[in-house]
């Protein structure tokens, strides 16, 4: 694997790069779809590559070992091979689910975590070591290291001790991994993360651990948790500058439109959310000419396009009336099409955002494009 570092922006800590994988390459900054069990909700895998254009997707070891579980997914030859998607993928750790959907009658103790799954109450633990062998079963590109994200708020102790512990379990994940290979003949690549809640002091100490380890990416984590926008951007400043520059920093779990173009000026090269999927189910479309709820009376008899720039053949005849309709009587056929055009939109975000890196005026052109596609219609 390899990362390049094609353009720093003067005026800002962006930067536009690119990444090869044995499954093809990534150009950042990018925007990862979720696809938390194997599949992006809603979304044929053809449609990934196009309209969509995403270049890497996510997939989720908690769910996957859960669902369909690890002789399945062995038996298949990996998740690329289940799900038919070619190009990378990245599957987070469990670290963050195990915490936001299995937390009733959850442990966390230095040895794992013991948890119960969220699908039929089974008692499950998930230690680094496990985690980092459930991962070269799923045969993902990129591996995150196993962690804990603290929760919002969270007092000055628990983030230090909590923090330490990730570091901790990440020296074991980076043994675990030496001592296994691959499973299906291509390289798998692990990404720490960076705790230590919203403490400045925490963030410089994990991001200077991390940054030790040299690894061939590192992630942040443990914001977009609730804290104030504020508070997640002084977060990354702080973490951008500590890590290394010539490798990719992915701010996991983020976000909206300006938190993404507001990470990017701090210097991250890697984003996935579940937003553009999720809101889009609720009506929540992202277009290129602002936000629209489109459950909104507004739109009842608006034969117009949904985003007139993504007017191509097979999803270019939807109006907003009938997307409005579709989602309104909760018929499959609305959540899909409103999916494809918030994550279209949110892969054009980001290759605006590269191109303006590229041409020198990606400072300047950020705050206009935040007015315009936070605006709501
Ligand atoms: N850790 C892991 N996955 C995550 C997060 C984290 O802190 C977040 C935080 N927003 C999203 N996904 N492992």
């Amino acid at each position: 694997m390899k990362f390049e570092l094609q353009q720093v922006d003067s005026a800002s800590k962006a930067r536009a790069g690119k990444i090869t994988t044995d499954h093809g390459e990534i150009l950042t900054p990018i925007f990862m779809p979720v696809g938390t069990a194997g599949t992006v909700k809603g979304v044929h895998i053809s449609e990934l590559s196009d309209p969509i254009k995403a270049q890497i997707i996510l997939g989720n070891t908690y769910h996957l070992y859960l669902r369909p579980g690890l002789e399945t997914l062995e038996k298949a030859g990996g998740l690329h091979k289940f799900n038919g998607w070619n190009g990378p993928i990245l599957t987070d750790s469990g670290g963050y689910q195990v915490y936001s959907l299995a937390s009733t009658g959850r442990k966390i103790q230095e040895e794992g975590v013991k948890f119960k799954s969220h699908i039929d109450g089974s008692l499950h633990f998930f230690t680094p070591e496990s985690v980092m062998d459930i991962q070269r079963t799923i045969g993902a590109d990129i591996i995150m290291a196993f962690d804990e994200c603290t929760p919002y708020p969270c007092e000055y102790g628990y983030a230090k001790r909590s923090m330490e512990m990730t570091h901790r379990w990440l020296d074991r994940c980076i043994t675990r991994l030496n001592e296994t290979e691959p499973k299906y003949g291509y390289q798998q690549t692990l990404f720490p993360i960076v705790q230590g809640s919203v403490y400045k002091d925490l963030r410089k100490i994990s991001a200077e651990y991390i940054a030790s380890k040299g690894a061939f990416g590192n992630a942040i984590g443990g914001l977009s948790v609730g804290e104030p926008a504020e508070d997640m951007y002084e977060m990354a400043d702080e973490v951008t500058d500590i890590l290394p520059k010539d490798k990719p920093r992915y701010l996991m779990g983020v976000g909206t439109p300006a938190n993404i173009l507001e990470g990017i000026a701090l210097g991250i090269d890697m984003f996935d959310c579940v937003m553009p999927t999720r809101n889009a189910r609720n009506g929540m479309i992202f277009t290129t000419q602002g936000i629209i709820n489109i459950k909104n009376e507004k739109w009842k008899n608006d034969f117009s396009l949904i985003d007139p720039m993504f007017a191509d053949e097979l999803h270019g005849q939807y109006s907003r009336a009938y997307l409005r309709h579709l989602i309104r009587c909760d018929e499959l056929l609305g959540a899909m099409v409103a999916s494809v055009f918030n994550l279209r939109f949110y892969l054009w975000l980001v290759k605006e955002a590269r191109e303006h890196i590229l041409q020198g005026d990606f400072a300047t052109w950020k705050n206009g494009a935040i007015n315009q596609f936070m605006h709501r219609l």
